[in-house]
Formats: structure tokens, sequence, C-alpha cells
């Protein structure tokens, strides 16, 4: 149980002093579930620790990168080993084409790669090259999908817009934004009306091949297939954003796994085991569109960082070995019949979508299959579930519109009190 949070509030009621919010990232500020937010002091495997002192096992998990646990040893040594030999260089490093060749093998899709800092740069760079190569203005994303924050996917945008209600951004130009479509994810209709009313105007089509930013969402079967031929017979690319699904269902890429032949593709979180490294990718012949071989101007001081090269190498490495995936979705099955035995003993009214290691229970809604469907679950009823369950030592994601990262240091004792605090939790509320 909780023992304390005044140093977290201590802590907060300095940081709104020096940082907006206090936080640098919105998500963090838990203004979607209230309260002050929690400041992390260390973390271990599946456990964080509060500047409180608290323990919990956690759920978040950065939001994906922390797939092997926090701080694994060898992924720890690994930066700590780097370090020494010096942290950045403005120059390439024989790691950049360690990371790039792995990656290639992994995913067929891509042929090339360019290292960056984090997914909303390879989102930029991702939309840039297909502008580019079609010479079309126009973008079509899905409604809840978020694919970071460079201002032509700000629209609809999933994850902390949607949590916070602002998925369309202030600052974002109206003729920009104007140039960004909207579909509902799963709608193959809409997407296909929007290329037949402006032929030759759409430069790509961009999605989550497994959305987790409006709450986790699977994809229809068939339809990213049919996405791809669908743009692909309009002369538009399919850019799937993997920054989440990346390496969290299996060792390569979830729009593989579902069928799509992506033309380019975002990675992230995973790759960079935690650390600022992301990356884009795709055909040959887009990505050599990029500087210095082709007119697409991109770069970035740190892209390519030899410290958190190594530990997206370390954490790959470590993700390659036997078993790592059928672990992980045994953990993902365990923890999701758990959470439906729960809702289903307190008689709540709920549902919980999964992929693997990666799941969200929606809470006053029975079946979510875009964000209209997740719009419809009970803020009210998740802000309770959360302060409940973290009252209980388990942290999950501050909103509704987030997911629960499950990662190999998860143990079935782990998952089994989740789910008994959970029984509680849910019960506690609806009493
Ligand atoms: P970053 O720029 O935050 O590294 O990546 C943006 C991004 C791109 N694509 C997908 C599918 C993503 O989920 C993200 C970022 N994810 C959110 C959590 N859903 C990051 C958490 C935060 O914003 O603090």
């Amino acid at each position: 149980m909780i023992i304390s949070n005044k140093s977290s509030a201590a802590l907060f009621a300095r940081a709104v002093k020096k940082i907006p919010g206090g936080v640098n990232s919105p998500v963090r500020a838990w203004q979607a579930v209230g309260q002050s937010p929690v400041f992390i002091d260390r973390a271990e495997g599946a456990a964080l620790f509060d500047a409180d002192g608290n323990r919990f096992i956690d759920y978040v998990g950065s939001y994906g990168p922390a797939i092997l646990g926090h701080a694994h040893p060898a992924v720890v040594a690994a930066i700590a080993d780097q370090a020494r030999a010096g942290l950045c260089f403005g120059a390439p490093t024989a790691l950049e084409v360690e990371l790039a060749e792995l990656l290639s093998a992994a995913i067929p899709a891509a042929e090339k790669v360019r290292l960056v800092s984090s997914g909303t740069e390879a989102g930029m760079t991702a939309i840039r090259l297909a502008r580019a190569a079609t010479g079309r203005p126009g973008i079509i994303k899905f409604d809840g999908c978020y694919h970071g924050h460079s201002d032509s996917l700000l629209v609809r945008a999933g994850s902390g817009a949607l949590t916070l209600g602002v998925p369309d951004s202030a600052g974002v130009p109206a003729a920009l934004a104007a140039l960004t479509r909207v579909a509902p994810y799963n709608s193959l209709e809409a997407v296909a009306g929007y290329f037949a009313a402006e032929p030759g105007k759409i430069a790509a089509v961009i999605v989550e091949p497994l959305a987790a930013n409006m709450g986790v969402v699977a994809p229809a079967p068939g339809f990213l297939k049919d996405l791809g031929d669908l743009a692909h017979r309009h002369g538009a690319l399919l850019i799937c954003d993997e920054v989440i699904s990346g390496f969290r269902l299996r060792y390569g890429t979830a729009s593989e796994l579902y069928g799509a032949d992506p033309d380019l593709l975002m990675l992230g979180k995973i790759v960079g085991g935690g650390m600022p490294l992301a990356a884009v990718a795709g055909r040959a012949a887009l990505m050599d569109l990029l500087a210095p071989l082709g007119p697409v101007y991109q770069a970035g001081t740190l892209s390519g960082n030899p410290i958190a090269v190594r530990a997206g190498l370390e954490t790959l490495k470590l993700l390659a070995r036997p078993g790592t995936y059928e672990r992980l979705e045994a953990a993902g099955a365990r923890l999701e019949t758990g959470l439906r035995g729960a809702l289903a003993t307190t008689r709540r009214t709920g549902t919980v979508n999964r992929a693997g290691s990666l799941l969200t229970m929606f809470l006053g809604v029975a079946r979510v299959a875009n964000a209209d469907d997740a719009r419809r679950s009970s803020n009210a009823d998740y802000a309770q579930f959360f302060h409940a369950m973290f009252a209980r030592g388990i942290n999950l994601a501050p909103s509704q519109f987030e997911a629960m990262f499950i990662s190999l240091a998860h143990t079935d004792a782990d998952l089994d009190a989740t789910i008994a605090a959970a029984h509680a939790a849910l019960a506690a509320a609806g009493a």
C-alpha cells in the first residue's frame, strides 16, 4: 500500500514553477485522472520506486521501451561501456551500421534506415519523403492514431492529445491541417472516399498497424493489406508507424504480421532500449531521396547517438533469444483473462483489447474498434480504477487512451497480484 506521496507532491510544486504543467510530456501530468503526478526515483525489472519509496508493479514501461524490464543489467552495462568511449562525435560510427543492418535483416520492408532521436522526427521525415516522392501535399491519417507532435500529424491525434481533449493542436496553421484528412480506424470506405474525391492529391496514408494511442485497437482482418493496395492503386504510399508495435509482438514489425507491405515505416521506443533513438526506414528508392543523396533534407545532432545505438543493439539481441515472444504472449493472455474475470465477477461494464503483451482495459463500454468507440468509455470510471490500482501498488498509464505494457520481467506473481488488485479496485468502485 502507498506509504506517502509527500516527496512527489513537493517535487510537483517546484516543477510547475519552471516546467510548463510541471512535466516534460503532457500525459505524465495526470490531468485526466486528477491529483498531482508521481515522480519516479528508480526502476528495476517490473518494479518502479517513487520519490517516496513506494514500490509499484509497472505497466507504463515508459510507454513501450522497457520490454526487457527496467534497467536490464546487460543494457546498463552496454551503455556504461559505450559512455567510457565517448558520448557523441558528430561523425558516423560502426555501431550505426550494425544497427541499420540488423533492422534491415529483421524487417524486409526496411531496405534502408535513417536513425533519428524520436518517433516524432521519424514521422516528420516519413511524411516529407512521401510528399517529395509523389509531388502531392495530402496525407490521410486515422482518428485516434498518434504519430508524434509534428504539425501535419497533430490532427485528430491520439495519446496525450486525445487524453487532454485537444486532438487538433493550437499553433498548427489551418492551411496545413487542411492537408491532413482523417478517417475512422478500420474504415477502408472512408479512405476510398478521400481518394475518389481528390484524385492525384494524396501523398500517403499513415497508420499505426496496431493502434495503441486510443487504447489498444487491432486492425480488422485484411484491413492493412487492403489499405496498402488502395493507396498504391491511387499512386500514394503506405507509411506504417511501428514506434510502439515494432518488436513488441514479434522480432520484427506488426505490419508484416498483419500482411501489410509499407513503403515507409517508423520505428522507436524498443529499438532504442529506452534511450532517445528512433528510425525511419523503407524502400531504398524512397530513402535515397534523403540528404545528402537526395533533395529531402533531414538531419540531427544526436541522430545515431552511439550510446543509444548500443542500448538498442543490446535490447534487440536479447529479444532475439528463443522463447521471448511466446513468454510475452503467455503473460498477456494471463493478464487479459484475469482482467476479463475481474470485470465479470464485479459485474462492471468494460472490455479488454489485447495484442501480445500490449493491452487496454476500457471501462463503461463493451466494444472498442475505433476512436469513437474509445471516446464512449468512461474517463471517470478509468480515473477511479487508476487511483484504486495505484493505491494497491500497480502503476497504470494515467489515461484510458494509452496501453498496458507487459515486459519480460513481469512474473506470474506480478500478474496475479495485478489481477487481484483489479478485482478489489473494480469492486470498490462499483460498490
Ligand atoms: P516520440 O516523439 O514521443 O518519441 O514518439 C511519438 C510516437 C509516434 N508513434 C507512435 C505510435 C507513438 O505511440 C508515439 C509516442 N507514444 C506516446 C505514448 N502513447 C509517448 C508518450 C508521451 O507522449 O509522453
